[in-house]
């Protein structure tokens, strides 16, 4: 944890040996509130204050019926929160619904020509396409027919989709959700090795990708990552039998890659089989998977987070309302990517179970030019604005006086996936808010399904720097390592003692690593059927502060959040000694100006191997084709040999110290303590002016 000297944790891991972003967090100081404008409180969804008597502990597990409500259910549940087998736990048990029903039919039905999506392709020459809810559920449905007759599935298999962000990416995913089919979406940006791993992980028979997509102006080739993922799958066991292909551009195939033979179909040719035709929507229990999203783990296979219809579509209809503060004529634009959590529950499916209008931009937010998503706004009339801090700091370094230039209005901005800087905060909020939206910081994770720590808009003034109190119903709180309370202002691990409908129900086909990697740490009585015992273990390092707002430091585990993604250091690790020539290999966490962390990796070679530019290179590569590019390291450092403790662990706490310029500690108990000079030899120093800042309020040179 962060500010822990135990040298070994409640696993008897040897914690010294490891380095975690929460270990080099920048601490900020306190700042001041900042209040929400009247005219915003005037219009908010959750303006009384009596809302958090409704969620207040001794209403819970009732107080979530108040989400559960805002869906349509085939059948209503007969337990809200069943808790008999801990802490696989059941939410709206007995109760059955429909999620694409939920997001599309009862819409179509009642507003058929309101706009579901507004697509925006990355070409500004490019018209937008806006789908109308009933137009969204035909192509929702004659996909559904393709995917049941064409290819016989049926509920609870797995399909993996790989694809941009496309309206075709929704229609593929509500397609499956009617079925019951679980999809599992991998980030369009990763690469077909790793999305080979998934596809045998899940044991999916289906592969749905697009043949290209535009990114920073360019068409990129996407089916060759297909080939490569079906290739990858099946090394690891897993036969793919199709490959569905939608184009980019209709009649034309943007791809240099052959269609494989009796495997590989186009899409729209399939469609044209099932015209018009529809499907009924098929009652699911409230308990049936609905998707799978991938995470990366500390150590070994990337985790498969299993999302449940009822609670998880329950969780993000209630929390789009209250905290996306989303009304039936916003106009809703989240910038993030639907590969990852939050496009998958804040621009899919808690946006259109609300039956609002959601945006879907294809490409990056500085193509052209940094005022793009500023012209975006204003043409559309965005009134809730969603994206990360590296977008932010990306956009304000590119462009600052940006959006000044164009007329658009934002009532709502959201920030989620890592914290922001008070600094970073404030250009946000007096420049592309114009100083008169509010900003909602979102904490949360890929597991938890929705928000966690956050204000209410126009209830909790906001704080730059902190993400808020815990969301309605979520009873947070900060624990050392043994499981003691800590007084505020102190940092600790951050853990939600009760469970919510929206946190996922395993990890694919893995449910003894689901106990050990969030329960276990904390829970004193494996035999309890009481909630009470089994406090979710985030894997965040926080500090609460005395008004209960939450700082998040960052994460406790080996996880290093590049720009918002999670990346595991194992498997940069991995993907490093696939190199033949690399005989050991370190990643570790770096601050970064723009991307918030980045990642630095240091390899030593084999004997009688020397290091070049070229060897560096490998390195890197390795690490794109293994992951993609979002783990390629800032730097590859090559090292005579790596600091190790007496027992042969990598020492990665130096490693980061030196990669931070900061004070490498106490070296006396490695094997090799005259390494360190040597290595700190090999990095030279090139910070940036906010790095050295950065650098020196934690405590550096
Ligand atoms: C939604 C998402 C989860 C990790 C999480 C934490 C970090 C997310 C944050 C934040 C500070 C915020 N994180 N939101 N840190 N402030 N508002 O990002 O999911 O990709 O699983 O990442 O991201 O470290 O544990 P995911």
């Amino acid at each position: 944890m962060a500010d822990s000297h135990e040298a070994q944790d409640a696993q008897g891991r040897d914690t010294q040996a490891q380095v975690s972003e929460a270990q080099i967090a920048v601490h900020w100081r306190e700042e001041e509130y900042v209040y929400p404008p009247q005219k915003f409180i005037d219009q908010a969804n959750a303006a009384d204050p009596a809302i958090f008597d409704r969620f207040h502990e001794d209403k819970f597990p009732d107080c979530f019926t108040e989400y559960a409500d805002l869906l349509s259910w085939d059948q209503p549940w007969h337990t809200t929160l069943d808790t008999s087998n801990p802490p696989f736990w059941k939410w709206f048990a007995g109760g059955q619904l429909n999620a694409s029903y939920n997001c599309v039919d009862r819409h179509a039905q009642a507003s058929p020509d309101k706009t579901a999506i507004v697509f925006v392709p990355e070409l500004e020459s490019d018209d937008h396409v806006h789908i109308s809810y009933s137009e969204l559920l035909r192509q929702v449905n004659q996909f559904a027919a393709v995917l049941r007759d064409s290819l016989g599935l049926k509920a609870g298999d797995r399909v993996t989709l790989h694809m941009p962000m496309v309206p075709e990416l929704p229609v593929t995913m509500l397609a499956c959700a009617r079925l019951g089919v679980i999809h599992s979406q991998v980030f369009g940006g990763f690469s077909g090795n790793a999305c080979g791993t998934r596809i045998a992980d899940s044991g999916s028979r289906v592969l749905i990708t697009m043949d290209g997509y535009y990114r920073g102006g360019k068409l990129i080739d996407h089916k060759v990552k297909a080939d490569e993922a079906v290739e990858e799958a099946a090394r690891q066991g897993q036969e793919v039998d199709r490959v569905l292909v939608w184009r980019r551009h209709p009649r034309q195939y943007s791809s240099q890659i052959p269609m494989a033979d009796g495997r590989d179909v186009f899409v729209d040719e399939l469609l044209s089989e099932h015209q018009g035709q529809v499907v009924e929507p098929v009652s699911m229990p409230a308990e049936a998977p609905l998707f799978l999203m991938y995470t990366s783990g500390t150590t070994g296979r990337p985790k498969g987070c299993q999302h449940s219809t009822g609670g998880y579509l329950a969780y993000v209809a209630g929390t789009s309302k209250y905290y996306q503060d989303i009304h039936p004529d916003d106009v809703y634009w989240c910038m993030a990517d639907i590969g990852w959590i939050t496009g998958h529950s804040y621009i899919v499916y808690g946006p259109l179970a609300l039956g609002t209008t959601t945006v879907i931009y294809e490409g990056v937010p500085n193509y052209p030019d940094a005022g793009r998503p500023w012209r975006i706004a204003e043409k559309l009339g965005v009134s809730i604005f969603h994206t990360s801090p590296t977008a932010i700091r990306q956009l304000r370094k590119l462009g600052p006086d940006e959006p000044r230039k164009y007329d658009y209005h934002f009532k709502h901005m959201t920030t989620v996936g890592e914290p922001i800087e008070p600094e970073v905060w404030r250009w946000y909020h007096s420049e592309v808010g114009k100083g008169d939206a509010v900003i909602v910081d979102t904490w949360w994770q890929t597991e938890t399904g929705g928000f966690l720590g956050t204000g209410l808009p126009a209830l909790n003034p906001m704080k730059p720097g902190s993400c808020g109190p815990a969301a309605l119903g979520i009873y947070a709180v900060i624990y050392d390592e043994n499981g003691d309370e800590v007084p505020d202002g102190r940092a600790g691990n951050i853990c939600i003692r009760n469970p919510w409908p929206g946190i996922f129900q395993t990890i694919w086909g893995q449910p003894g690593r689901f106990v050990d990697t969030y329960y276990r740490k904390y829970n004193s009585d494996p035999a309890s059927t009481d909630w009470r015992d089994w406090p979710y273990f985030a894997g965040d390092g926080a500090v609460r502060a005395a008004d209960g707002y939450f700082r998040i430091l960052g994460r406790v585990d080996d996880v290093i959040n590049v720009a918002g993604h999670r990346l595991g250091t194992k498997e940069i690790e991995s993907a490093a000694l696939t190199v033949g020539e690399v005989a050991e290999a370190a990643a570790v966490p770096v601050i970064d100006d723009i991307r918030g962390r980045a990642v630095e990796v240091y390899v030593s070679l084999k004997p009688g191997i020397q290091p070049s530019p070229e060897m560096e290179n490998k390195v890197t590569k390795a690490i794109e084709t293994e992951i993609g590019k979002i783990a390629r390291p800032r730097n590859v450092w090559i090292v005579p040999d790596m600091p190790k403790t007496r027992s042969g662990k990598i020492m990665r706490r130096v490693i980061a110290s030196i990669s931070n310029f900061a004070d490498v500690g106490d070296v006396t108990t490695l094997a090799n303590p005259e390494i360190v000079d040597d290595i700190r030899h090999h990095v030279p120093r090139q910070l940036t002016e906010l790095e050295y800042e950065e650098i020196k309020k934690f405590g550096g040179e």
